[in-house]
């Protein structure tokens, strides 16, 4: 990096784009950075010297879209988000600068081998699935369409554990992913913010004479912001991601240390850093735990704090909605509401109207789930220990917000229970998914199916209310990951027959339409599966030993393992096709050979989810042995599915199976990957599988299983799972292989509670889908054997997903929610 002295200021330039230039560079940040020459250079030296070599590309670009939208005075997204899965960082900032083939030269002219560098990066986990991805996906697209953002977040320790099979059941091993060192992150430790929790709050009266409300909190951490670059895509923006890490305020006791005592000198430290210590291993519900309210409140009040110290000094905060709009992803962040009130009213002096005025402006509240079990609420024994002042808050929005309720429907006692923020059973507590919809200025579901069953089941009352306030926003992925980078190949053929404009303008995938009836594109595009799926094979061999064969069809089903996404019915699928073949009546080579691919983490305390991978390695590992199969069947579970993998995995896929019971997936966006990258998708009439195949058309979608309304009847009039069992021999046949312990003989008993589950409860309605799910994969064996007829729907898949960009999700947001605008070259 240079730095140039221009009018007093400095300007930071970006090193030479070329082969020569790079060398240089990183040779530099190797002798001087990691304080190693070449020759005595271990692969992480020359891994992290790669990483600060290609930060120093993005560095000037980065000034500079800070410096610019400073300038502009730009409405900022502020993403609030307890989640960010980003998958590893030197690829995507490679193709962001396009640096890939200068990078790739240079280091081969130093004898060294990009990809065996790639492969030391340990990518940060810092979420769980599909709700952390998005925040990635989204942070990328807004980036890319030179949208002002900053995505805050919290930046683990540890993050989403590291999942190993022993004897086919899940161990989780921490995940160290800061072990071998962090390049992509610049710590800011003299931007600290100090966080408080507990006390009381008291009144007093002010020198005006007003009595006020203020809180004596009990004890403090700091935050510590950790900023990490966020490129576009060849646009020269990078906006910043800026995480927090909790630290005590005072480090440790001098005076008990000299005494001795070592540990409780340092327990203040400990006690604080627990609070980013781990990512709580869970995706649709929560966890009641203390902790993780401390970790929700630590980061938004953070959060908060950062962006409003980053105003100027005589900013005028009733002006605060023009400049900032605080994105709630889920209800994680929603305890930033209280904390923006706090600060207004009781820091900043504004008076209460005003500052709910201010508020209601600034906030928007995504939600991402319709399982009631996964939208929080908290103790109010718990909120109010750990913030008195903030429960204070809590209740006079909703005395406020109950005398508007009560005016709308006078004598309506019901309805006003119903809405409360408080609820009183089973335990006093506060809904926070309520408060985010009385505090947001929109409220948004992920998929349109999903946002229309959130007005009508989840939050009916309120949109009754506000029916404005409501919206939808369909969620995407950005191209640039998920097809640019982790799909090189075909990334080549679509470039080579539309152009690359497609990359930032995705719903130019529509030019190739026409290409779908040509013969020698679709050859060539069979060629592109093959080779992805060759690239995977080889991947699979040597991170886990796993022998693929890439010859059949590649069936894959790789999401968090939860009962409503029903991984059981692809086991029963898996085990009667076993079960007829071991009992004559299939003949294996009479279907097409299949690969069945898994991939998916259990929560830790999830038992039932547990034991469903424990079924699926245990299935798997009797078949794939069992000589009758003849290799028409295979099962892969490689362990840790992470996005590393997935850029692998979703590449090679022929099938994809999106299997939820209709109207429980918020959306999935794998569903989405899988289609981009053509893979053909079997799927319920669920979440975002609804507009996958209205656009893809369906005929190149297998639809089946019962639909939203069917399934609320038949749970209307109660549901008996035993009854399919009994009537349906196919069905009854799988089960009791299960239950007979053919795949466990070591100890026969120990699928029974799956089994059991199954037959009393299946609160999923796997039974009930069965038979329709087993003739839609017999539709879809018919469909592959026709190569052309199934390679032509593979390429109207990529062709008509054009939709699902999450640039396209980023625009639906500043139209219907933010009212941003990206801020453009002057
Ligand atoms: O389960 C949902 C997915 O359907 C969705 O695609 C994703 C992103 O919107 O969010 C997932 N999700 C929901 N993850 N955690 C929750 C719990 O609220």
């Amino acid at each position: 990096m240079t730095e140039n002295r221009v009018n007093g200021t400095v300007s930071v330039t970006a090193p030479q784009h070329s082969v020569e230039g790079f060398a240089k560079e990183f040779l530099r940040e190797l002798n001087f950075g990691q304080g190693v020459p070449l020759s005595r250079a271990s692969v992480n030296d020359q891994y992290l010297a790669l990483a600060r070599t290609v930060r120093e590309y993005l560095m000037a670009r980065w000034m500079e879209t800070l410096r610019r939208q400073r300038d502009a005075h730009a409405k900022t997204v502020a993403y609030l988000s307890a989640e960010y899965l980003l998958g590893r960082q030197l690829d995507n900032a490679l193709i962001a600068t396009d640096l890939t083939e200068i990078v790739e030269e240079a280091l081969t002219s130093l004898g060294i081998d990009l990809a065996t560098l790639r492969e030391q990066e340990v990518e940060p986990g810092l979420g769980n699935g599909g709700l952390g991805r998005l925040a990635a996906c989204f942070v990328d697209s807004l980036a890319t369409m030179s949208v002002p953002c900053i995505g805050y977040g919290i930046r683990y320790e540890y993050g989403i554990f590291r999942q190993t099979f022993v004897d086919g059941w899940q161990v989780e091993q921490p995940d160290t992913w800061l072990s071998l060192g962090a390049p992509w992150e610049f710590p800011h430790p003299e931007d600290a913010v100090t966080v408080h929790f507990g006390g009381s709050t008291e009144t007093y009266t002010d020198d005006d004479g007003v009595t006020r409300s203020r809180w004596v909190p009990a004890w403090d951490v700091l935050g510590v912001p950790y900023n990490y670059m966020v490129p576009g895509y060849q646009n020269g923006r990078v906006n910043t991601l800026r995480l927090w890490s909790a630290r005590a305020t005072k480090a440790f006791d001098l005076q008990i240390f000299n005494s001795g005592d070592y540990a409780e000198a340092v327990r203040a430290q400990t006690f604080a850093e627990n609070i980013s210590k781990v990512l709580y291993p869970e995706d649709s519900t929560p966890q009641g735990k203390e902790l993780r309210l401390q970790q929700q409140y630590f980061f938004v009040a953070c959060s908060i704090r950062d962006f409003l110290d980053g105003l100027p000094a005589d900013f005028d905060l009733h002006r605060l909605p023009d400049v900032v709009m605080f994105q709630l992803n889920d209800t994680h962040p929603v305890i930033g509401v209280p904390e923006l009130m706090r600060i207004l009213v009781d820091e900043k002096k504004i008076a209460w109207d005003e500052a709910w005025a201010i508020t209601q402006k600034c906030f928007a509240y995504t939600c991402h789930t319709l399982l009631p079990e996964a939208l929080e609420v908290w103790p109010v024994e718990l909120l109010g220990r750990l913030l008195p002042r903030h429960l204070e808050i809590i209740y006079r929005i909703n005395d406020e917000f109950l005398a508007q309720v009560r005016q709308a429907y006078p004598n309506d006692e019901l309805r006003l229970r119903r809405m409360s923020i408080i609820a009183e059973h089973p335990e006093r507590s506060v809904r926070m998914a309520f408060l985010a919809t009385i505090a947001g200025a929109k409220v948004n579901g992920v998929a349109a199916l999903h946002s229309q069953l959130l007005r009508d089941n989840v939050l009916p009352d309120f949109s009754e209310l506000w029916p404005d306030k409501f919206t939808n926003v369909t969620n995407g992925v950005t191209p640039r990951r998920f097809v640019r980078l982790a799909n090189p190949a075909l990334s080549d053929l679509i470039t080579d027959a539309i152009g690359p404009g497609w990359v930032t303008d995705l719903e130019r995938l529509r030019e190739m339409e026409p290409l779908a009836d040509d013969a020698e594109f679709r050859e060539r595009f069979r060629a592109v599966k093959l080779a992805n799926k060759q690239r995977l094979a080889g991947v699979l061999a040597t991170r886990d030993g796993i022998e693929l064969r890439t010859d059949a069809m590649l069936d894959v089903m790789v999401k968090r393992l939860h009962e409503y996404k029903r991984q059981t019915l692809k086991v029963l699928h898996i085990v009667s096709l076993y079960e007829r073949i071991i009992s004559g009546e299939l003949d294996p080579a009479s279907i097409p050979p299949r690969v069945f691919a898994f991939g998916a983490k259990a929560a830790p305390g999830y038992k039932m989810a547990k034991q469903i991978i424990g079924l699926i390695n245990h299935v798997g590992a009797t078949v794939n042995a069992d000589p009758r199969v003849q290799g028409a069947l295979t099962v892969v579970f490689p362990p840790n599915y992470n996005v590393t993998l997935a850029e692998k995995l979703i590449p090679a896929a022929d099938l994809s199976e999106q299997i939820s019971l209709a109207g429980k997936e918020a959306s999935g966006t794998g569903n989405m990957k899988f289609a981009l990258n053509g893979a053909l998708t079997i799927g319920t009439d669920d979440g975002a599988n609804v507009e996958i195949r209205e656009l893809v058309g369906d005929d190149n979608f297998f639809l089946f299983g019962l639909l939203e309304p069917q399934v609320a009847e038949i749970q209307a009039v109660g549901y008996d799972p035993s009854k399919y069992y009994e009537e349906n021999a196919t069905l009854r046949r799988a089960i009791d292989l299960i239950a007979s312990g053919t795949f466990s003989p070591d100890d026969k008993r120990v699928f029974e509670p799956i089994v059991s589950n199954l037959l009393t409860e299946d609160r999923f309605l796997a039974l009930a889908d069965f038979q329709a799910y087993l003739d839609a994969q017999e539709r879809v064996d018919v469909a592959y054997r026709d190569v052309e007829g199934w390679t032509r729907s593979a390429i109207l898949n990529v062709a008509r997903s054009g939709f699902f960009s999450s640039d396209r999700s980023m625009w639906d947001y500043i139209d219907r929610i933010w009212h941003s605008q990206p801020v453009v070259a002057r």
